[in-house]
């Protein structure tokens, strides 16, 4: 575990299934459907239960019915998960591998847009994947630090969300963010 401190706020890289975290929400990288899938969105829903969905699907009726747009978040509660709540959130499909500069705005607001929600509903810890690193291929140097670094500004500025965790699931991926945490710092 890697972590930055300051002012009672807490940033923390580690290494772990974010399905087994204890914050109060954790984020799923979801697809516009909300219906589900694989990678991080298949353990969250099966390990959360069939209320997630029921939730998702009511959110797609009555907010959404064309599917939640790439960069959005919506909340649902965490079923049978340690978090009470999930947020979901959609980042964008990397083609090629590559980041563009349209796509880095939409993966910062996956990650701001989640975490404004999380201080909307008064949570003070939260726990992200490394969003779009996976099925939707985008690098994940260059992801790393824009998730870190809109996760940094959020916290400086916010009241209530005290505590930002990044749990990636492999080893290649955590000593990625581990890196850009301490390039962050220094
Ligand atoms: N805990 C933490 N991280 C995990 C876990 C876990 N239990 N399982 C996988 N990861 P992906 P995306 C990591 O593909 O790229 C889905 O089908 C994984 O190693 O889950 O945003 C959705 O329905 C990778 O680093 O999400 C969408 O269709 C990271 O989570 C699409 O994939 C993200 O990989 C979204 O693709």
């Amino acid at each position: 575990m890697e972590k930055l401190e300051f002012s009672g706020k807490r940033l923390v890289v580690k290494l772990g299934d974010i399905t087994e975290e204890d914050t109060e929400a954790i984020v799923n990288a979801a697809n516009s459907s909300l219906m589900g899938g694989g990678g991080v969105d298949g353990a969250i829903h099966s390990k959360g239960g069939t209320v997630i969905l029921e939730e998702c699907k009511r959110i797609r009726e009555n907010e959404y019915p064309d599917g939640l747009p790439t960069g959005e978040a919506v909340i649902t509660s965490g079923g049978n998960l340690k978090a009470r709540f999930v947020i979901h959130t959609v980042g964008p499909v990397c083609s090629g591998g590559i980041l563009t500069e349209e796509k880095a705005r939409l993966l910062r607001n996956a990650y701001h847009n989640s975490l404004k929600l999380a201080s909307q509903k008064g949570i003070k810890t939260v726990a992200f994947p490394s969003i779009s690193t996976g099925a939707y291929r985008c690098p994940v140097d260059e992801s790393s630090k824009i998730a870190l670094r809109t996760a940094l500004e959020f916290l400086k500025e916010d009241s209530t969300v005290q505590e930002v965790r990044f749990v990636l699931f492999t080893d290649y991926i955590y000593e990625i963010y581990r890196e850009s945490l301490r390039e962050l710092s220094g």
